[in-house]
């Protein structure tokens, strides 16, 4: 089959994609969309599971690039719920006319370099080709579903689901048994719905999770006319914090060991009371200095204590890894759906899952009768939408094999050997450890540029050095070591997936980060080749 020849083609029509394709048709560009759902919204297209919300305040996971758009959109509660990001992102993408250059229920197959003709070779699972001079992955850090290896997950004879791809329709679970596998973000934002509706619900446990309240709430008239009075104050001031949000919430200068134990306390209990991920800013090295992020995490074990009645379950519920090493969650009665008499740990640590069958889950102890499975059990993250595709680079080098040992980038944007082929928010870029929101516009806005730059030189095509790629390489994993983040099995670390290597995949910070793409540019596309 012939290949269309167009400029650009931008895979994924979530928050990423969407302003990829505003902005290179912006430049003029012919740019087609590509993407695997009905519609738009990535996450938020498919994690429709029951309680899906954002865990970032709404006024600061939005778009900032339209003015206009910031100032119309009325958010309706602290955090988003799905339904609502998902009408805000199909929103946006008929505000500027997006959805007629997206090809829907179509997924991209394969991404091949022609180094003769300088252009992607780039084919879909409907046949279509296309010969791109730019190939720009909005594939999301969270998109690629983590299904566990167990014996006999397949014989199941209820239903099955996984919480990243959730049927459109809903679930009900009147009155059924029903098993949750998995205690991260998702679980715990479902759980307590699902308890709601379920005649029984088990909880599999394998890591036992640190969360704290979200607090969650409709959002106050004054607060959003105070935002939007100053909109653009108030995303510099978050874009200054070292994850890219949560300037409303009050910093505390000092490290956690230099106040006293009651000021302290007090500190976190106002923490606990405002809610949400800012807890982790409480003092500032609480990533940084394993005593310090101690009493953090010995707060919050206390609070669960407090909060699940038995005992015993609440010893079982309490985490003793370094608190925020594992992405810390933000829930809505999740502990306490432990008192209720319908819900039942099961503890992996003590009964291991031995296998599935028809009937339910075997562990080492017992089985578990059910009628319904929630895989709540996460993604292969950063690198797994990637690698899914067929990407090859310069002389036909598949991607995977150039990242068999963890993913090589340069800024987290583009990966030497494979030019004019960027990611947004790629591994080795602040991502998951950021607000997405801002992070991706910044990438989106810094491809853009650079697009227009090669082009207004009359070049054809940007690469990486290889020399820049090692050194942020190295950077990165310097960086990170010099914090706690690495310190326990995460999917920060791929250490979710069987055999996938351990390789710490975010950059920690934003505000260093956005300096150095900057820097960057003003030094030419240091640590780029334009020909
Ligand atoms: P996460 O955070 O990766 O959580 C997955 C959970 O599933 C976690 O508790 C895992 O335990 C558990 N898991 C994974 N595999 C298994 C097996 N084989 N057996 C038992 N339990 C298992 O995914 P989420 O979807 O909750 O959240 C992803 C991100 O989305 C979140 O951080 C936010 O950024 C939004 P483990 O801890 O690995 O022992």
């Amino acid at each position: 089959m012939d290949a269309r020849r167009i400029d650009a083609v931008v895979v994924g029509a979530g928050f990423a994609g969407l302003y990829m394709l505003h902005r290179l048709r912006g430049l003029g560009l012919e740019t087609r969309g590509i993407e695997a759902g009905s519609g738009v919204g990535g996450t938020w297209y498919w994690n429709r599971y029951p309680g899906a919300r954002c865990d970032i305040d709404s006024l600061e996971y939005s778009y900032q690039f339209s003015d206009a758009l910031q100032q119309e959109w009325e958010w309706t509660e602290r955090y988003a719920t799905q339904p609502e990001l998902l009408r805000y992102a199909s929103h946006v993408a008929d505000r500027f006319d997006l959805k007629r250059d997206i090809a829907f229920d179509t997924r991209v197959v394969s991404a091949h370099y022609d180094d003769v003709g300088q252009r992607w070779q780039i084919t879909t699972d409907r046949g279509d080709v296309f010969a791109a001079r730019w190939c720009v992955m909005a594939t999301g850090c969270l998109s690629s579903a983590n299904l566990p290896a167990i014996p006999g997950r397949e014989s199941f004879a209820g239903a099955a689901y996984h919480t990243g791809r959730w049927p459109h329709e809903g679930v009900d679970f009147t009155g059924r048994r029903v098993a949750v596998i998995g205690t991260g973000s998702s679980a715990i934002q479902s759980i307590p719905l699902i308890a709601e509706q379920a005649s029984q619900l088990y909880v599999f446990q394998r890591t036992p999770t640190y969360s704290v309240p979200a607090h969650n709430q409709p959002l106050d008239p004054e607060v959003v006319r105070a935002v939007k009075s100053d909109y653009r104050s108030f995303r510099e001031r978050n874009a200054e914090q070292a994850f890219g949000f949560g300037s409303r919430q009050v910093r505390q200068a000092q490290g956690a060991l230099a106040v006293d134990d009651a000021r302290r306390e007090r500190v976190y209990e106002e923490r606990w009371l405002e809610g949400g991920l800012p807890f982790l800013s409480t003092f500032s090295d609480l990533m940084l200095d394993p005593a310090a992020n101690d009493t953090a995490a010995d707060f919050i074990r206390r609070k669960i204590r407090t909060l699940v009645a038995d005992p015993a379950v609440a010893q079982r519920l309490t985490p003793t890894q370094v608190v925020g090493c594992k992405r810390l969650c933000v829930d809505t009665n999740y502990y306490t759906t432990f008192n209720r008499a319908n819900v039942s740990l099961v503890d992996l640590r003590e009964e291991p899952i031995e296998a599935i069958d028809a009937m339910g889950v075997r562990t080492a102890r017992r089985h578990v009768d059910l009628d319904d499975l929630v895989f709540a059990t996460g993604f292969d993250a950063m690198t797994g939408a990637l690698e899914r595709i067929d990407v090859r680079g310069r002389d036909g080098r598949p991607l995977k094999q150039k990242w068999s040992a963890g993913p090589r980038t340069y800024l987290g944007l583009a990966t030497q050997g494979f030019p004019n082929f960027f990611m947004i928010t790629g591994p080795g870029s602040p991502s998951v450890l950021s607000n997405m929101l801002p992070s991706i516009e910044q990438h989106v806005e810094w491809i853009a540029d650079c697009v227009a730059h090669v082009r207004a030189r009359g070049a054809t095509t940007i690469d990486a050095t290889r020399d820049a790629e090692d050194a942020w390489v190295e950077h990165v994993n310097a960086v990170g070591a010099h914090t706690l983040f690495p310190s326990c099995s995460s999917w920060y670390l791929g250490a979710n997936v069987p055999g996938k290597p351990r390789v710490f995949m975010p950059y920690v910070g934003f505000p260093a980060y956005v300096s150095k793409c900057r820097e960057v540019v003003a030094r030419g596309y240091e640590g780029f080749t334009v020909a």
